[in-house]
């Protein structure tokens, strides 16, 4: 390692402009050649005939792959790397012949198949690299900084199993293996001549060169290979490709040498399956830690590679000249996840490129910004000081020295106040000391953002609270986007098709031209294409959710969706309760006024989440009472869709009439969720939560189901929290519990829901379920009085879609790029 004090790495051969080739293959052309020679055996299968289209529609994006490469290798403008454990991509193929426009090319391909082009969209698998909301933001931003020709890079993990599939057993959730790679993937291509070397565990040792400097070498390490695939990211119809950078982890070459020389050759090459490990499989959690020694090593193998890879680009144009490195670079770290990038970055500034301490802090703290998206307490990233002690000891040293330092300045800010020393440092103190990740990554960052005004606010005035006081010009709220190519253009071609009838076809990279919706919202033309389409997409999702729940849902109803990860902040159990009041209601033929409707909740648990995988058992067995009751079926039906996921995404949000945002309020950060919803015209229940406060906002109260308490009358009634009071205040939330305690719902299996009842009813609930259910029964009831009037309704419809322009992830990457970025 010492030796690696190298002179500046020789600059590679320049690359040569593009030159002009010869015309490539039309597409369909293409496609032929790749079924007939590029695929063994040429069954026309949908499988393959996607894989054919697949690499033939790489391949028309190749030229201004390079281009963009080789245009960004200048570092004439700045760059972003967006450090991500997490990107939730699903399907490529849909999203590339939007942007690149070979819709048609592609059904000319097809036409002499017995195959439309939607069938083979299906045969593509979901490329689930991440748990929900924060993986999915990741994509829709790669989306929109391609679309809007900006620099940047995604950084990520090529887990080998992606997010597992889950199937519904006796309506309790059973994880299957994410396989994803099993068919190959036809996007990715495989970059050897990136390769770097990520070290772990050994010790470090010091030495003082000729002119008397002190130097650390990080030594004995065991080294593992970080081998690069590429994976293109297609602006929308302008040309570039930016590149998502997915990292394997492979044995290096070297072997144990005793154990090798001792003959033991078989064991040693099977010891090197370890290093493989690292990028097997995504962990499932969502909104917790597990604190498992392989989720850090695979932190520290993205934060190590990443950074290796972008210095090694630098040094091939700048030597080892650093001064203009922040003026060109930012790393945007999606949660604390890598921030471990932080001190990887000083390490490799200081022992590998020689540079003294104050300098590579210079560099490191006007490169790094923060993004977070939680303040559940339980999510925050603590790391055991004697984990990192062992797996990272150089990693560990480093972080120690920018504790002190920072210290010094907390220190300075309360002058003798050594409870803030405690409160504030980086090192939680304690028999079993931790690394405060989130102070890391405060410390280091010259920006800190939330991602819906209410989160940041709560980060300021809570949470982060003397860090604000400290430095309040690091701190910024960037409300969250999601990207309009996928989430209205592909996923809802009728409606884009009647949106750009009437509006002109700017919409889909300037969102905000929907505003002009708003007057058309008397047309009752316009009206009745509008219903039209919804109608039609309502029964796209009815023919779906038939297969996959084998649950009838007739078009006519109220379509009332719940989609998200299963959490009990998140409250589905709320919306369970409600299902269960209606149900009773249609029992006891209370059904004088009654708007007919058909609820559907899907989400995964994570695997160690008792609380969540009760919440699915709950919904399941609920779902089942009251499908098999043809007196309540007429007027509710319910299901629970196993295996929610991005493409489920896709078909759900154009079909929904009603949006469920019901979160208790200050725990949803922000929500994505809730604007794909808004977008495809779907109206929202909701509480003053997240992005719904923003929404709301935008679309005016009339257009909004606002329920519930806000957060600081959350934190107000915490103090004095009585639900059996409230309870028996309320004669239809009594009704419920008694129906659940009453083992109504699970004949077969007595007490196996007591755990929820106890939670409802404990003045330790934190999500303040029985607060909020009467207020939310009530807005649900003026919701069917809305319902009943198609017309009304419509116009709430449009108004919803009219007013999401604000939530399309341009608008959020415009505020990123301007604001923190500076690009
Ligand atoms: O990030 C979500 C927030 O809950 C949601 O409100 C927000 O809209 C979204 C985007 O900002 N957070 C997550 O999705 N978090 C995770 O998926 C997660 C993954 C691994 C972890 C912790 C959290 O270790």
């Amino acid at each position: 390692k010492a030796a690696s004090k190298k002179a500046p790495a020789k600059r590679q051969a320049k690359p040569k402009a593009a030159e002009p080739c010869e015309p490539c293959d039309s597409l369909p052309a293409s496609f032929e050649r790749h079924l007939r020679y590029g695929l063994s055996r040429g069954e026309g299968v949908s499988c393959e005939l996607f894989q054919a289209l697949a690499y033939s529609v790489k391949e028309q994006m190749l030229d201004n792959w390079r281009q963009t490469r080789m245009d960004d290798s200048h570092f004439k403008h700045k760059q972003v790397a967006y450090l991500s454990l997490e990107f939730l991509m699903g399907r490529a193929l849909g999203n590339a012949l939007l942007s690149l426009d070979l819709q048609q090319d592609s059904r000319d391909a097809l036409s002499n198949y017995a195959v439309s082009l939607e069938e083979l969209e299906e045969a593509e698998h979901d490329a689930g690299l991440g748990n929900g909301g924060l993986g999915r933001l990741a994509a829709c931003f790669l989306d929109s900084c391609a679309s809007m020709d900006l620099s940047v890079t995604g950084y990520g993990i090529r887990y080998e199993y992606g997010m597992f599939a889950q199937k519904i057993v006796d309506g309790y959730q059973v994880e299957r293996p994410d396989r994803w790679l099993r068919e190959g993937n036809p996007w990715e291509v495989r970059v050897p001549t990136h390769n770097v070397i990520v070290p772990f565990f050994g010790h470090t040792e010091s030495y003082v060169d000729k002119q008397g400097r002190r130097h650390i070498i990080w030594v004995e390490t065991q080294d593992v290979l970080a081998v690069a695939y590429d994976m293109p990211v297609p602006g929308y119809r302008n040309g570039r490709v930016n590149t998502l950078r997915l990292w394997k982890a492979e044995a290096t070459d070297d072997f144990d040498l005793a154990e090798f020389n001792q003959g033991d050759y078989t064991e040693a090459v099977a010891r090197k399956n370890l290093a493989e490990q690292i990028t097997m499989v995504l962990y499932p959690n969502d909104a917790s830690e597990n604190g498992k020694e392989l989720r850090l090593r695979q932190q520290y193998f993205l934060s190590s590679a990443s950074l290796q890879d972008l210095l090694k680009r630098w040094v091939s144009r700048h030597g080892h000249d650093f001064t203009q490195f922040a003026a060109k670079n930012v790393m945007q770290l999606n949660d604390t996840h890598p921030s471990i990038a932080v001190p990887e970055l000083m390490r490799l500034l200081i022992d590998e490129y020689g540079l003294e301490w104050d300098s590579a802090w210079a560099i490191t703290s006007q490169t790094m910004a923060y993004t977070n998206h939680t303040l559940l307490p339980e999510a925050l990233e603590r790391w055991p000081v004697r984990m990192m002690a062992q797996m990272l000891p150089r990693i560990l040293e480093i972080i120690y020295e920018i504790n002190a330092r920072y210290l010094d300045l907390v220190a300075h800010h309360w002058p003798g106040d050594a409870s803030k020393l405690a409160s504030m440092s980086i090192i939680q103190d304690g028999p079993h000391p931790h690394v405060r990740m989130a102070y890391l990554a405060i410390v280091a960052s010259f920006s800190v953002n939330g991602v819906a005004g209410l989160h940041t606010q709560l980060l300021k005035s809570g949470l982060f609270k003397d860090f604000y006081e400290l430095w309040p010009h690091k701190f910024n709220n960037r409300t969250n986007g999601v990207t309009p190519r996928r989430w209205l253009a592909h996923c809802n071609p009728a409606l884009a098709k009647l949106l750009t009838a009437h509006l002109g076809k700017e919409w889909v990279t300037d969102l905000s031209q929907l505003t002009a919706l708003n007057a058309l919202t008397q047309d009752t033309a316009f009206i009745q294409k509008w219903r039209d389409v919804k109608q039609a997409n309502k029964a796209l999702l009815a023919k779906m959710i038939a297969k996959e729940c084998g649950v009838e849902f007739d078009p006519s109803m109220l379509f009332d969706v719940q989609v998200k990860r299963i959490h009990e902040y998140k409250r589905q159990l709320l919306n369970i309760l409600h299902v269960v009041h209606l149900y009773h209601q249609i029992q006891q033929g209370h059904t004088e006024n009654m708007v007919p409707r058909c609820v559907l909740i899907g989400g995964k648990a994570a695997p160690g989440y008792f609380m969540a995988k009760l919440i699915i058992k709950l919904a399941s067995n609920v779902a089942h009472m009251v499908n098999s009751d043809p007196l309540v079926t007429p007027y509710l039906r319910f299901a629970f869709l196993p295996n929610y996921n991005v493409s489920a995404m896709e078909k759900i949000c154009p079909g929904t009439d009603l949006s469920e945002q019901i979160s208790t309020a200050g725990k949803e950060a922000s929500g994505t969720g809730n604007m794909k919803f808004m977008m495809n015209g779907a109206l929202t229940i909701g509480t003053m939560d997240g992005a719904n406060i923003e929404m709301l906002e935008e679309v005016g109260s009339e257009n909004f189901f606002l329920f519930g308490l806000n957060a600081e009358q959350v934190a107000e009634v915490r103090n004095h929290y009585h639900p059996r009071s409230i309870i028996d205040d309320s004669p239809a939330l009594s009704e419920v519990m008694k129906l659940l305690k009453s083992g109504h719902f699970n004949l077969l299996e007595p007490g196996i829901f007591d755990p929820i009842i106890a939670a409802i009813e404990s003045s330790d609930d934190q999500w303040m379920t029985a607060a909020d259910f009467d207020s939310y029964r009530v807005v649900q009831e003026a919701v069917a009085r809305a319902y009943k009037d198609p017309q009304v309704w419509t116009q709430m419809s449009i108004r919803n879609t009219a007013a999401s322009g604000r939530f399309s992830s341009d608008v959020t990457i415009a505020g990123y790029r301007d604001e923190i970025w500076k690009l």
